[in-house]
């Protein structure tokens, strides 16, 4: 045996002797099996590229402290495969390191491989290039697509295995998803869709991970694979596992529903989020619960699906930056420990149920042992229950958990975790006109466009994703003969703006419930030619739905419409195209690229359309998230130092009359501490001088807690508190309002009751000033003289933090 082989047959030894050894990852009709116990998991979605590996850390462990078990993420294949066979695992999309940090703060990953993954995520996931294989039919069974799915699902697989990332090598992946809400689309692929189902489970279950896979909304998932629930009420709606030893998993309970361009945000309040988690648990034998999202994050670039904002799921347990959302986020925490505690009744006691009234249940789980958990369930308004001989007053809409089956540790409509207020607040003015410059972008006329075509091109195909922006230009011939005449135009993208001989004349767009821009309006010919520039632009590809391949986008009609009905079709006539604007061709939004144009003063060019803005701004100090306020801005994109933190489209007001979204996240790490460069594309005119750098912090928190309320399992203290934790390294400096007795209101709003001790704000300043965090005991002894004997009392602190 030469040198070389004794040293790496050595070296192997000490590779296999060292490893962590890991066990497969079962299951069984209760729950998942880990380490040969079987488990209650609670989950949240974090997804990598939301968010920066400088972030990643404290998010995990918040979702830690939070009481969670598991990350799940999605595998983002145009993230990880842009072009074929060329595969990037860098920087936000470093999956491997995300999955280690989990691990290392002690928290399970699921994985969900998809690679079709919806997610809101530009063509679901799947790489643009896959669209031109020859043949494909996307998530069916057609040769072409299997080939590359079960390409891709190995690289990450075997990706995994190298790095010993799975449970049953020692890492902390303990579950994967093949497909994703398949059974949506199914019907659209005839006979060839259940066999693509049947191939996808065994193709996965071929790879040999050690841990379970799961399909969701599948209800037909081929053994083994689980078939899990998603939805907003998995409690009421899942018909539950295929099989009996497979486990009740709910992959997606929505913390509240995506944004959409135009519409208000559809927050979920904490207690009903709670009462489908209990519901879940008692009524399904849930032992497994994700949050969709538990971090939402920020949809960088171009990465957003059609109509999407940028902002993704802001109101979820951690917000877009990363803040602790108040007070979902406690409550959740508080239920966490109020299932746990009962997780032996659980996972190995035997199942009761009976109805205690017409919308009332209880659900009982009981070990041989004797030790007992019940859920009592109230679907109607507020009701008095007897139970076990004892009686119970349950909130309307509200689920009781008894530990023992006697004394309640939890309700889901009682929240005693504190609440808290997020501003933002104006760190840097960006108002003065030497501060900008601009860059008018150039409408092209049908002299210089470079490519041409007989009829109206298809835009993805066109523009292969590279960029939303589509040029169609054509000349038209126009005499006074004809009198006003009106211009017709049919489109399949998401925005028109037209320009006649270089000038706006007219903008419109569709939205995500289907509406397609129609642009039809009168012209203001001029007598002869006239060059009619149409720009088409996408706000996303889209992610949803059957036959992503087939999707078309980009112009379909156009006519001029004269009067006596004459008209002109030009939809099949001879057409100049651009593909993609000439600064983002320069990468004008680089510091190499921004030097190569010509830009000019900021006077003369504001709110026009199409022009491009620069400017430099230092970094605020400390460590609060940076914003930019973009209030006066109408759509385009905007990039930090080179990089784009996203569309924006500031001007498509929701039906309330807001903004959908004005405040957009610049990470830290995007940023250096002086001169960052930032350059933005305003499509419809806009001042950038009403722009201002913003940093976002939770100022004031607030806690209301009953006297008869029980203490949380989360504690050690068996007395009700008020409990108050400013974040961001912050000390509560002042106490807005105390008061014990009857306080009537909230944390916005807040007043005196009937009762009042007088003492309240002395007993919080004493408990509470200068602190990170305090925590109040809401009883009488601690405010000296009862200032109401015989009536229950509560606590309602308000609190600064700065
Ligand atoms: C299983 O238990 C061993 C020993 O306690 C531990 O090192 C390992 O991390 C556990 N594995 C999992 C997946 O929890
Ligand atoms: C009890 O459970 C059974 C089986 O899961 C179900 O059919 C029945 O509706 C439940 N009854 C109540 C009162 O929850
Ligand atoms: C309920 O009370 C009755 C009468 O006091 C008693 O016989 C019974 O054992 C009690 N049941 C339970 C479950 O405590
Ligand atoms: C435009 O139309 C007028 C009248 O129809 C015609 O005389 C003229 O030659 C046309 N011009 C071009 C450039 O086609
Ligand atoms: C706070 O109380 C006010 C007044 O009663 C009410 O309008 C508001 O909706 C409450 N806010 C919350 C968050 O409960
Ligand atoms: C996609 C999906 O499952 N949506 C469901 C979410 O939950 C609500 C409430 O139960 C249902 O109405 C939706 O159909």
């Amino acid at each position: 045996m030469g040198l070389m082989k004794v040293v790496v047959v050595a070296l192997m030894w000490v590779m296999v002797a060292g490893r962590v050894r890991g066990e497969e990852v079962t299951y069984d009709g209760r729950a998942l099996i880990i380490n040969g116990t079987r488990r209650i998991l609670f989950s949240g979605s974090i997804h990598y590229p939301r968010s920066t590996p400088q972030m990643w850390p404290s998010l995990m462990a918040k979702a830690k402290q939070g009481g969670l078990d598991v990350i799940q993420t999605y595998v983002f294949w145009n993230a990880h495969e842009p072009e074929q066979g060329q595969y990037n695992f860098k920087g936000r999309f470093d999956l491997a390191r995300f999955i280690k940090e989990a691990g290392a703060q002690g928290l399970y990953v699921s994985l969900r491989i998809g690679p079709f993954i919806n997610s809101e995520w530009k063509y679901g996931g799947f790489p643009f290039w896959l669209r031109d294989v020859p043949g494909i039919v996307f998530r069916s069974d057609n040769e072409p697509f299997k080939f590359h799915m079960e390409k891709f699902v190995t690289v990450i697989v075997n990706l995994m295995k190298a790095e010993r990332l799975f449970a049953s090598q020692g890492g902390p992946i303990i579950i994967s998803q093949i497909e994703n809400e398949y059974q949506n689309v199914e019907a659209a692929f005839g006979e060839k869709g259940p066999s693509y189902v049947r191939w996808a489970a065994s193709m996965a279950v071929g790879l040999q991970t050690g841990v379970p896979w799961m399909m969701c909304k599948q209800d037909d998932a081929p053994d083994p694979v689980i078939n899990a629930c998603n939805g907003l009420r998995c409690g009421q709606t899942f018909a539950g596992p295929n099989s009996p030893k497979k486990p009740s998993l709910w992959a997606e309970n929505w913390t509240s529903r995506y944004q959409v361009y135009g519409e208000d945000p559809r927050p979920r309040s904490p207690t009903d989020l709670a009462f489908a988690v209990a519901s879940f648990v008692a009524r399904k034998h849930g032992s497994f619960v994700n949050y969709y999202m538990y971090h939402g994050g920020t949809n960088f670039g171009k990465s957003a699906s059609s109509y999407i904002p940028t902002s993704y799921y802001d109101q979820a347990p951690l917000d877009e930056y990363g803040l602790i959302w108040l007070p979902t986020w406690g409550h959740l925490r508080e239920l966490h420990a109020a299932i746990k505690q009962s997780r032996k009744p659980l996972l190995s006691g035997t199942y009761t149920n009976y109805s205690l009234g017409h919308l009332q249940e209880a659900h009982v789980f009981r070990t041989n042992s004797g030790r007992c958990a019940a859920f009592l369930v109230n679907f109607g308004s507020k009701a008095r229950l007897q139970f076990l001989n004892a009686t119970y007053n349950l909130p309307a809409q509200s689920i009781s958990i008894l530990q023992d089956c006697k004394k309640v540790t939890f309700n889901t409509a009682k929240v005693n975790a504190q609440y808290g207020e997020r501003s933002a607040n104006p760190v840097q003015y960006l108002n003065q006109n030497q501060q900008w410059r601009a860059f008018a972008e150039e409408v092209p006329s049908t002299k210089q466009n470079s490519l041409v075509a007989e009829g109206l091109l298809e835009q993805m195909s066109t523009t292969k994703d590279v960029t939303d922006y589509l040029w169609y230009t054509i000349s038209y011939n126009h005499s006074q003969n004809d009198g006003q005449q009106t211009l017709h135009v049919d489109s399949l993208a998401h925005v028109l703006h037209v320009f006649l001989n270089g000038e706006i004349v007219g903008t419109i767009h569709g939205s995500h419930n289907g509406a397609k821009p129609v642009f039809e309006n009168p012209i203001p010919f001029r007598e002869g030619q006239n060059d009619i520039s149409l720009l088409s632009v996408m706000v996303g590809i889209p992610s949803s739905g059957a036959h992503l391949e087939k999707r078309i986008a980009g112009l379909r009609h156009v006519r001029v419409q004269g009067m006596q009905n004459s008209m002109q079709d030009l939809t099949y006539n001879q057409w100049h195209y651009q593909v993609g604007l000439v600064g983002e061709k320069m990468l004008i939004y680089t510091r190499k690229g921004s030097k190569q144009a010509r830009w000019k003063h900021l006077l003369g060019y504001t709110n026009k359309p199409l022009t491009w803005y620069k400017t430099r701004f230092d970094t605020p100090q400390g460590t609060d998230p940076v914003v930019l306020n973009l209030r006066n801005m109408g759509k385009g994109e905007v990039w930090i130092n080179g990089q784009s933190i996203g569309r924006y489209w500031v001007s498509f007001t929701t039906p309330s009359g807001q903004p959908s979204q004005s405040l957009y996240h610049i990470p830290r790490s995007f940023l250096k501490p002086t001169s960052n460069l930032l350059v933005l594309l305003e499509e419809m005119g806009g001042d950038p001088r009403s722009i201002t750098v913003e940093t976002i912090s939770v100022g004031r928190v607030c806690g209301k807690v009953s006297e008869s309320h029980h203490p949380s399992v989360v504690y050690k203290s068996k007395k009700p508190r008020v409990r108050l934790e400013c974040q961001q390294r912050r000390k509560i400096t002042s106490i807005e309002f105390a008061s014990f007795g009857t306080p009537v209101g909230n944390c916005s709003s807040y007043a005196l009751g009937s009762c009042h001790s007088v003492a309240s704000k002395a007993v919080v300043e004493k408990a509470c000033l200068g602190m990170k965090k305090c925590s109040v005991p809401v009883i009488t002894s601690r405010f000296g003289d009862d200032p109401c004997p015989g009536i229950t009392k509560s606590l309602l602190v308000v609190a600064n933090c700065s």
